[in-house]
């Protein structure tokens, strides 16, 4: 069976890891998030695709659920001895490398795509993990505070302001003019199901939707959703936020009607969201905490089941 994933970061990537022990002989392709990149020190940083491979490939701080497990901070301790800027972003010794090697090779001319399958033969995230896009694309979040109405890179809005300035709006800067990476289209194309984990709704599956093409693609295929919203509430991260700046309550009701009918034939919602429905969506309520690989083979077994 072929199964493609859309994902975000934390989110997608252990629902991933509960997928891959649900149906350990499907061939899984992943379509990554790249909007929450960020151009640091003069390094290309990817935290999505980077969490996505370290946790399918053992590397990931488990606790903290982004970053490198056993890291260190030296490098980091040392750049702001210089006074650089920023230091609200915590980049490992470890993670370093990572963002060394893509920056080489993106200096070098290959395509991101073409990096990250050169970060996974070290991982081997035992999928086929591949970006949005090529092209360079950022969310950037329109705010207004005390110093007035501007625009901040999605990383500086959710890290060092903790969402804490109400979103206007999100700009995915360079989508217009952004293609899907090579593989991405085809991968939908041969896919037997598509999965919409549950990642942030807005800046994570909304943000792959948005570049031209993905989401028309995917419209006639079998798409299964997991909501990422229990009892009106994110289960972690500040997804209400991003909800709220684009005017979607924060309900599992909200979040599927958002993504609406045209695009989605199932939709797995919490047992407390028995309920909700949409015309043209077949919604099961089953447990859908991640709380161990266990529980989240459960939630994928539901999707492929449903999907059937
Ligand atoms: P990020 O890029 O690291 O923010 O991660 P994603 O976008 O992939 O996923 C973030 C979303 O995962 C949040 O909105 C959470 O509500 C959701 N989430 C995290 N843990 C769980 C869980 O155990 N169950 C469900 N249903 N959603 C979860
Ligand atoms: N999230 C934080 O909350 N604080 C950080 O300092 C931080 C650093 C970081 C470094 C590398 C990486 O891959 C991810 C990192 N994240 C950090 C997570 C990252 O900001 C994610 O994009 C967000 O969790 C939203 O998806
Ligand atoms: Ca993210
Ligand atoms: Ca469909």
């Amino acid at each position: 069976m072929r199964i493609l994933s859309l994902a975000g970061g934390i989110g997608g990537a252990r629902f991933l890891r509960g997928l891959k022990a649900a149906a350990p002989d499907a061939e899984i392709t992943v379509i990554g998030n790249t909007g929450d990149d960020i151009t640091l020190f003069g390094l290309r940083v990817c935290p999505d695709l980077d969490t996505v491979m370290y946790t399918l490939g053992g590397g990931i701080d488990e606790g903290q659920g982004w970053g490198r497990a056993d890291e260190h901070h030296t490098v980091k301790e040392e750049l702001a001895a210089y006074g650089m800027e920023p230091q609200w972003f915590g980049l490992g010794d470890r993670d370093f490398a990572t963002h060394i090697v893509r920056t080489q090779m993106l200096g070098a001319g290959y395509p991101l795509s073409a990096v990250t399958e050169a970060l996974c033969a070290r991982w081997r995230p035992g999928v086929r993990l591949i970006p949005m896009t090529d092209d360079r694309v950022e969310t950037h979040v329109v705010i207004e505070d005390e110093q007035g109405r501007r625009a901040v890179h999605f990383q500086e809005w959710w890290v060092r302001m903790r969402a804490a300035a109400p979103a206007l709006r999100f700009v995915l800067v360079g989508a217009d003019d952004a293609k899907p990476a090579p593989g991405v289209l085809e991968a939908v194309e041969e896919a037997d199901v598509v999965i919409l984990p549950p990642s942030n709704p807005v800046v994570s599956i909304g943000t792959i939707l948005q570049i031209p093409g993905i989401r028309e693609a995917l419209e006639p295929k079998t798409v299964i959703g997991v909501s990422p919203i229990i009892g009106g509430a994110p289960v972690r991260g500040m997804a209400d936020a991003c909800l709220t700046a684009i005017g979607v309550e924060t309900s599992a009701q909200a979040v599927l009607d958002l993504y609406g009918a045209r695009l989605l034939d199932g939709w797995l919602v919490a047992e407390e969201d028995a309920g909700v429905a949409l015309d043209g969506v077949q919604v099961v309520a089953r447990p859908l905490l991640m709380t161990d690989v266990e529980a989240t083979a459960a939630i994928a077994r539901a999707t492929l089941e449903l999907a059937r």
